[in-house]
C-alpha cells in the first residue's frame, strides 16, 4: 500500500466494481482502489489496476448466479489474501449492490476480515429496484441484516429512490447508471474529505472515532449549491437530499463528521455556518468534527458531505433456558437497561427515528399513556 493512502475503496461484485471503476481516475492519493469479483471478465474490463478474483476454483471465473452461498464461500477461499490486504488499512469504505450471489453472499464475511485486521469498514450497500423481483429482495435484506451487524457504518442506498431522478421510461441500464453516479458523487465527497491543504484540517483518524463500534445505525448525506450564500445552501441541500429520508436512515445520531469543500471565496465562518444547519437537523451532541478544505476548481460552488453514526443499542441480556436451581453455570440474571426496556423486542435493532422520535417504542410509552388491566 502507498504510505500516503489511508483509505482503502473496495468494490464487490459487479454493482460494487462498477460504481468504484467510475471513480478510479479521480481518486485524491488518500484513497486506493482494488476491485473483487469472481466474475474475471468484469475484473478484466475494468480500469482500475488492482484487482483480486475471488473463488478461482469454485466459479471459474464466472460469477455465482445468484447464489449467495457461493458468494461466501468465495469471499472464505481468498481469506489469507484479504486479510493481507486490509492490514495497516485504517479504514476501508467497501461498495457492493445487494441482490447478486456474490455482492450479497461475502459483504459481510468481507466487512469480518477486514475488522479483525483492525481496519474500520464504512459499507456503502445498494437495494435492488422493486422491479428486479422478490428473490433478489430477499437476498439482500439478508444479506444487509448480517452486513449492519459486521460494519462499523452502513450507508444503504434504495435504488428505487434514486431512480425517482430519471424519467419513468428509463431503461434499467439508464437507471443503473443514475444509481452508479450518485454513489460516486457520494464517495468522491467523502475522499475529498482527507485532500492534503484543508482550511480546517481532519484526520482519518477522526473517522475512526465517530464509526468506533461495529453496528453503528449509520447516516451519510451529501449537497451542493452555487452562487451566493452556496455554503448554507449546500447544507440544506444536504438536510433534503433523499439519502437522508430513506426508509432505513436514521435521523438523528450522537455524532457526526461534517466536510465542507468550497472555491477560493470559502471562508471559515462559511464552513461553521454550513455546520450549524447541519447540527440543527441531524445532531452530533456527543461529537462534530468538521472539515474544511478550499478546492480553487469549484469556483463559487460549495459540497457538504455529512456522515454520522450512533452507538449500537445495548443488546437484550440472554437468559439460559434450562438451567437448574444450584446449577453452577447457570447464567445470571442481567439488570435491563431503561433504553432495553422501552425499546422491547426492538432492543438491538438499529433506531428507526421519525421527526426526532423512536417510532420502535411502543406509542403508550412514548406518550404515558396508563394501560387499564384485562377485565
Ligand atoms: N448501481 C448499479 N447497480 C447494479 C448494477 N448492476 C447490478 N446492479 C444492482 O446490484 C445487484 C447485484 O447485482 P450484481 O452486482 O451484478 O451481482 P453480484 O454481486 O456480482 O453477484 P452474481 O453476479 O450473482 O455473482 C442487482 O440486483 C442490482 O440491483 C450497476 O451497473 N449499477
Ligand atoms: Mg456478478
Amino acid at each position: 500500500m502507498s504510505s500516503t493512502a489511508s483509505i482503502l475503496l473496495v468494490g464487490l461484485g459487479g454493482a460494487g466494481c462498477s460504481m468504484v471503476a467510475r471513480l478510479a481516475s479521480s481518486l485524491p492519493p488518500q484513497v486506493r482502489a482494488v476491485l473483487l469479483d469472481a466474475d474475471l471478465n468484469a475484473l478484466q474490463n475494468s480500469a482500475v489496476a488492482e484487482t483480486l478474483q475471488l473463488g478461482r476454483s469454485l466459479t471459474r471465473g464466472m460469477g455465482t448466479g445468484g447464489e449467495s452461498a457461493l458468494g461466501l464461500a468465495a469471499i472464505e477461499s481468498e481469506e489469507p489474501a484479504l486479510r493481507r490486504l486490509f492490514t495497516g488499512v485504517p479504514i476501508v469504505v467497501l461498495v457492493t449492490g445487494l441482490g447478486g450471489g456474490l455482492g450479497s453472499g461475502a459483504a459481510p464475511a468481507l466487512a469480518t476480515i477486514a475488522t479483525e485486521a483492525g481496519s474500520t469498514v464504512l459499507a456503502f450497500a445498494t437495494i435492488p429496484f422493486s422491479h428486479e423481483g422478490e428473490r433478489r429482495k430477499r437476498l439482500a435484506s439478508d444479506a444487509l441484516e448480517k452486513l449492519s451487524a459486521k460494519a462499523h457504518g452502513l450507508v444503504v442506498v434504495q435504488n428505487d429512490l434514486l431512480s425517482l431522478q430519471v424519467s419513468a421510461d428509463a431503461s434499467l441500464a439508464e437507471a443503473f447508471a443514475a444509481a452508479d453516479d450518485w454513489v460516486a458523487g457520494a464517495l468522491r465527497a467523502l475522499a475529498s474529505i482527507f485532500e492534503a491543504g484543508a482550511l480546517v484540517p481532519v484526520d482519518p483518524a477522526a473517522l475512526r472515532s465517530i464509526l468506533a463500534h461495529p453496528g453503528s445505525p449509520t447516516l451519510f448525506t451529501s449537497g451542493k449549491a452555487q452562487g451566493p450564500q452556496a455554503a448554507l445552501l449546500a447544507a440544506r441541500a444536504a438536510t433534503e437530499s433523499a439519502l437522508a429520508h430513506g426508509p432505513d436512515v436514521i435521523s438523528k445520531v450522537a455524532s457526526l463528521f461534517v466536510s465542507v469543500t468550497g472555491g477560493s471565496a470559502l471562508s471559515a465562518s462559511d464552513a461553521f455556518e454550513a455546520v450549524n444547519i447541519i447540527r440543527a437537523k441531524f445532531g452530533g451532541e456527543t461529537t462534530t468534527i468538521v472539515g474544511a478544505r478550499i478546492k480553487p476548481e469549484l469556483g463559487d460552488g460549495v459540497e457538504v458531505a455529512v456522515i454520522g453514526a450512533s452507538a449500537p443499542a445495548p443488546k437484550a441480556p440472554k437468559m439460559r433456558k434450562t438451567a437448574k436451581a444450584g446449577d453452577p453455570n447457570q447464567a445470571l440474571f442481567g439488570f435491563a437497561t431503561e433504553e432495553s426496556l422501552r425499546r422491547g423486542i426492538f432492543g438491538s435493532a438499529p433506531f428507526t427515528f421519525v421527526d426526532g422520535v423512536d417510532i420502535d417504542v411502543p406509542t403508550y410509552i412514548r406518550r404515558s399513556i396508563r394501560l387499564s388491566p384485562p377485565k
